[in-house]
């Protein structure tokens, strides 16, 4: 069903002070910005060999990022794996008792289509499963 990790989502307060860290002093290439406007974010892709990492920052204090950072500061916000057929994952997750925070798919960054486990049910990690996109 997974095909690999497609990206790690770190929350930042700043995307502007986080993106040197990682691409000058890390020395990872600089893949670009977007703003997704339904998750209320601004992400920073970054990539070493063919991992990814987003930095998060979020634009509205209703964010999902907003509240993280306010209880968490800082840190591992997700981790997204790349399935191959997402509505087929999300129906066997859901099937097998995961608690999906998304049902339907949802748009992320560059066109990917996404869906979130809670964190509830899956070891205290918020889950991501995208498909293709990116
Ligand atoms: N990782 C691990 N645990 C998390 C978490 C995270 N990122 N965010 C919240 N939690 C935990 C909280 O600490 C809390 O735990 P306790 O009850 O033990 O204190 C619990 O989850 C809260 O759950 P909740 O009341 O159901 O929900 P919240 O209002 O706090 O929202 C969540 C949490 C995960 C449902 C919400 O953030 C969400 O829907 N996330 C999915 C969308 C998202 O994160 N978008 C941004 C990224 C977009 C992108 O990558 O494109």
């Amino acid at each position: 069903m997974l095909t690999k990790i497609n990206h790690i989502g770190i929350a930042v307060n700043s995307l502007d002070e986080a993106i040197p860290f990682y691409r000058d002093n890390l020395g990872m290439a600089f893949r670009g910005m977007e703003e997704v406007v339904e998750q209320q974010v601004k992400v920073a892709f970054l990539e070493v060999g063919e991992s990814k990492i987003e930095l998060l920052e979020p634009t509205s204090a209703e964010s999902p990022v907003a509240k993280f950072l306010e209880k968490n500061g800082p840190g591992v916000h997700h981790i997204a794996y790349q399935v191959e057929d997402l509505e087929a994952a999300i129906a066997k997750l859901e099937s097998e008792g995961a608690r999906m925070i998304d049902k339907v798919p949802r748009l992320g960054a560059h066109g990917a289509r996404i869906a979130f486990i809670h964190p509830k049910s899956s070891n205290g990690v918020l889950t991501e499963l995208c498909q293709a996109g990116h």
